[in-house]
C-alpha cells in the first residue's frame, strides 16, 4: 500500500547510531580488564585483524564524543564489556572499568546525548565459559548481579538499557561469531539449554530494573529477518514460517511473553532438544516485562521446503551465514533483490514488514538499534570518503519508518550501524559501517585519525532537520 502523503517524523524521535564495545574499545587487556570469549578466540577469517586495538575508542572518548554531538545524535548506542566491570565475570568489580563508563556516559551527557546501554553484546567473560557459560546456571546469577553493578553506578545516568544484543545470533551462527565454543548439530541441545538459561537472565535482570527504578527502560535487542516463502507452493509457505518462528518469534515471545513458541518448541521436541526447565523459570519469565523492543534488521531471507537428502541450498544465506538445515528448510536466492559488496541482500521494504510485524504481535514501542552497510570504503585524495552509496542504502530503510508510522505502528528511534568504523564481526576492517572513517586497515593501524565521511554531513542534515533531505 502507498499513501500520497507519509507522515513527519515525531518531534523526540530518537536519531541515534550504534557500537559494541568489543569491536571499538581495543585496550582488551587494560586497566584490569579480563578476557572474554572474542579475546580469547583463536581463528579469524582470513586477513581480518583481531580485536585487540579496534578503533580505539578507550583511547579517544572525548574525541569521538564530540563527533557524535556534531553529528547531531539525539541517543548513541554502546555496549559496556562485563570483563571490564567484573573482569572473571562474577568476582571482584574493576574499579578502573567502571570509572571509563562513567567517563564515558558523562561526556555523551554533557552533550546531551542520552545513552543506550547494551549489557551484553556477544563478549561473555572467558572465565565464565571455561565454567560451561551459558550452560551453567551459575552464569545467570553472574549476569544478574553484573546487571545490578551497573544499575548501582549508571542508574542516576541511564534511562533505556538494552539486556542482550542478538542472543538468536549467538544460538544459531555462535561458532561463526566465536561467542561458543560448541560446534555442529550435536552441540544443539546445549546450544538451546544456553539459550533457555539465557533467558532467565535476562528476566531476573528486566525485573530488577523495574524494581530499582520508575523511570528506567528495558529491552531486548534481537536480529529479525522477513523470512519469505520461496514460491506460493505450501510447502514452501510453511517452511518459510516454521523458520521464521524458530528464528525470530521464539526470541520475542520468550522475552515479552514469557511463553516458548509452539512451533519452535515442536521444533526442538522433535529432535530432542528441549531443555531443562526448572521450576519457577516460566513464572519468572512471565512477570518479566520489556517496556520497548529494540531489534537490528539487516536483511531478509527467501527459504524453500527441503525434500529429504536434498543437498542445501547456498542461494541467499542469512546473514552469510545459515543456507538451511535437514527436514526444516533450504534458503533460496531472492532475485528480487539487490545484494551488498559481501554478499548481503539488500531489502529496505523488507524492514517495513518487521516493524509491522512486531508491531502487531506485540504492541509495544520499537527501537531500531542496527541497520547499515558494510563497504569498502576509500579515502580519496581529497581528504574525503564519498561514500553515496551508504547514503542512499540508509534513505532507502529511513523512508520505511515512514511507510511504518503511517501504517500505525509505533517506531520511536533509529539507530543505525555504525558511529564510526569498527571491526566487523566477520570480515575485519575492510567492511566499514562507519559516518565516522576511522584511518587503520586490517594489517596498519596507522593513524587512527577520524575523518568525516560524506554520509556523516548528510545524517547530521537529517538529524537537524528531522526529514530526510531531499534526494
Ligand atoms: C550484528 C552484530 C554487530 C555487527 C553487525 C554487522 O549481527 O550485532 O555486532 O557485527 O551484525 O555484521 P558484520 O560485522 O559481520 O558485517
Amino acid at each position: 500500500m502507498k499513501y500520497a502523503q507519509l507522515p513527519d517524523f515525531p518531534a523526540d524521535f530518537l536519531w541515534g547510531a550504534s557500537t559494541s564495545a568489543y569491536q571499538t574499545e581495543g585496550a582488551w587487556n587494560e586497566d584490569g580488564k579480563g578476557p572474554s570469549v572474542i579475546d580469547v578466540r583463536e581463528e579469524y577469517p582470513e586477513g581480518t585483524c583481531d580485536y585487540t586495538v579496534a578503533t580505539d575508542t578507550y583511547h579517544h572518548v572525548e574525541e569521538d564524543v564530540a563527533l557524535f554531538s556534531e553529528l547531531g545524535l539525539k541517543t548513541y548506542r554502546f555496549s559496556i564489556a562485563w570483563t571490564r566491570i567484573v573482569p572473571d565475570g562474577d568476582g571482584e568489580e574493576n574499579p578502573a572499568g567502571i570509572a571509563f563508563y562513567h567517563r564515558l556516559i558523562d561526556e555523551l551527557l554533557k552533550y546531551g546525548i542520552e545513552p543506550l546501554v547494551t549489557m551484553y553484546h556477544f563478549d561473555l567473560p572467558a572465565a565464565l565459559d571455561e565454567k560451561g557459560g551459558w550452560g551453567n546456571r551459575v552464569t545467570i546469577d553472574a549476569f544478574e548481579r553484573y546487571a545490578r553493578i551497573l544499575f548501582r553506578e549508571y542508574g542516576s545516568k541511564v534511562k533505556r538499557w538494552l539486556t542482550i544484543n542478538e542472543q538468536n545470533m549467538m544460538i544459531l551462527h555462535g561458532d561463526a561469531l566465536g561467542t561458543t565454543k560448541l560446534r555442529g548439530m550435536e552441540a544443539k541441545k546445549d546450544l538451546y539449554q544456553q539459550n533457555h538459561n539465557m533467558f532467565v537472565a535476562q528476566a531476573r535482570v528486566m525485573i530488577a530494573c523495574h524494581e530499582l527504578f520508575d523511570d528506567a527502560l528495558i529491552g531486548p535487542a534481537p536480529n529479525i529477518a522477513p523470512v519469505y516463502a520461496a514460491t506460493e507452493s505450501p510447502e514452501d509457505v510453511i517452511a518459510a514460517e516454521n523458520w521464521y518462528a524458530i528464528r525470530n518469534w521464539l526470541y520475542l515471545d520468550l522475552a515479552v511473553r514469557g511463553e516458548y513458541n509452539g512451533i519452535a518448541w515442536g521444533y526442538l521436541r522433535e529432535r530432542g532438544w528441549e531443555p531443562t526447565i526448572e521450576e519457577g523459570d516460566m513464572d519468572l519469565m512471565k512477570a518479566a516485562k520489556p517496556d520497548f523492543i529494540a531489534f537490528n534488521y539487516y536483511n531478509s531471507q527467501t527459504v524453500g521446503a527441503i525434500a529429504e537428502g536434498e543437498a542445501i541450498n547456498d542461494g541467499s544465506g542469512d546473514q552469510q551465514i545459515a543456507w538451511g538445515e535437514e527436514g526444516l528448510y533450504k534458503a533460496v536466492k531472492n532475485t528480487h533483490l539487490e545484494h551488498t559488496s559481501f554478499g548481503w541482500t539488500i531489502d529496505p521494504s523488507g524492514f517495513r514488514t518487521v516493524m509491522r510485524q512486531i508491531w502487531f504481535r506485540y504492541q509495544l514501542p520499537m527501537i531500531l538499534t542496527e541497520n547499515g552497510l558494510g563497504e569498502f570504503d576509500t579515502l580519496t585524495e581529497d581528504g574525503k570518503i564519498h561514500d553515496d552509496y551508504r547514503i542512499e542504502y540508509l534513505a532507502k530503510h529511513i523512508e520505511q519508518i515512514q511507510y511504518a508510522l503511517a501504517d500505525g505502528v509505533q517506531m520511536i528511534g533509529y539507530c543505525p550501524w555504525s558511529a564510526i568504523d569498527l571491526v566487523s564481526t566477520h570480515q575485519g576492517v575492510a567492511k566499514r559501517y562507519g559516518f565516522i572513517f576511522v584511518d587503520r586497515t586490517d594489517d596498519d593501524l596507522k593513524s587512527l585519525a577520524r575523518i568525516r565521511k560524506d554520509s556523516f554531513f548528510w545524517y547530521q542534515e537529517l538529524i537537524k532537520n528531522n526529514a530526510l533531505p531531499s534526494a
